[in-house]
């Protein structure tokens, strides 16, 4: 047990790797990143930006998959230890629930969800511009997909593992058509997960440099006793373009729209060659994290550079109290 109680699965075989001797960093990178290369299967240009889950006591997911004539789609792959990936080498063909057929001209930035009884999967969905794509599966061979939740222009909707105040509750963050100036993360619910609305504004970009372009939700969040804990991005205007990097929040568990704590500092930024160098220089774009509840570790999945997948390590106590101390405190 740790100093801070976690509401969510045990994951004996959580993948993990023990922080770097000598090394003070609350997330520590996985050795031996990036996980899944460019060129993991035959068609793809790039991967990265994905979700997995637990799955059967394995592990599933979503993956983002840019082919080579650079269109982006989703894929389904597995793993026995959450490290090594067989990836489907064709797109998830996704069966519409929707009432009429709906134009889905791009798919990309998957989060997978648990919650109830199947895992929900939620991405930026080209619709007459980005916005948030709805689906499910129960076993990762049959996908369905529901109507979109928003209106363009949105991206980065992250749903939470369970409703809160007996409605479903999603994190997004509206955008523009183009490569988004500004964003601010705002909270809805939805009764039956197609029609949401209730919006509440969370929290803007701004308050530190690292943060101060545009912030969108990263993983599903984790209960925690303290909050929810939303690992998120944040965007930096450099000289030379975005740069990309994460850190954390913690959130009021019943008005998750209320924030408690907020990092003045990131957690990982772009500094390693795979985070640096690629298709998108200096992008470390966190999309899904497995959090096992008995020990607390945490197992965070993110994209290099918009070419490749790594993996990096922490504690949620570790981040919490991070927060508690280097972090700004919300009444
Ligand atoms: C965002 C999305 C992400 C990407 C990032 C950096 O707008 O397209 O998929 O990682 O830009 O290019």
């Amino acid at each position: 047990m740790g100093k801070y109680q976690i509401i969510g699965e045990k994951i004996p075989n959580l993948p993990w790797e023990d922080r770097p001797k000598g090394s003070s960093d609350i997330v520590w990178r996985y050795s031996k990143n990036p996980i899944i290369k460019r060129n993991h299967i035959k068609r793809a240009n790039s991967i990265f930006n994905s979700a997995v889950v637990t799955f059967n006591g394995k592990f599933a997911g979503v993956f983002r998959v840019d082919d080579k004539a650079r269109s982006m789609n989703l894929h389904a792959g597995f793993s026995e230890d959450g490290i090594n990936w067989v990836i489907e080498e064709e797109p998830i063909n996704f069966i519409q629930k929707t009432r009429d057929p709906l134009i889905s001209e791009y798919k990309y930035d998957p989060r997978v969800t648990f919650i109830e009884d199947r895992y929900y999967i939620t991405w930026c969905n080209g619709y007459y511009g980005p916005t948030i794509g709805v689906g499910y599966t129960f076993d990762f061979k049959e996908f369905y997909q529901l109507e979109n939740a928003f209106l363009p222009y949105n991206r980065n909707g992250v749903l939470f593992p369970r409703k809160i105040n007996g409605k479903y509750a999603m994190l997004s963050r509206p955008s523009d058509r183009g490569h988004t100036p500004f964003g601010d993360i705002f909270y809805s619910e939805s009764p039956d997960m197609i029609h949401w609305g209730c919006h509440r504004f969370v929290m803007s970009a701004g308050l530190t440099g690292w943060q101060s372009l545009k912030i969108g939700a990263g993983p599903t969040p984790i209960e925690t006793s303290e909050g929810w804990l939303l690992i998120y991005h944040g965007v930096l205007l450099s000289c030379n373009g975005y740069v990309y990097s994460f850190s954390a929040a913690l959130l009021d568990l019943e008005k998750p729209w209320k924030v408690k704590y907020r990092a003045r500092s990131y957690l990982l930024s772009p500094q390693e060659y795979y985070e640096c160098v690629g298709d998108v220089p200096n992008v470390a774009f966190p999309c899904a994290a497995l959090c096992d509840s008995e020990t607390g570790r945490l197992a965070i999945y993110y994209g290099g550079a918009d070419t490749v997948v790594a993996l990096a390590f922490a504690y949620v106590d570790e981040i919490i109290d991070f927060l508690k101390e280097d972090g700004i405190k919300y009444e």
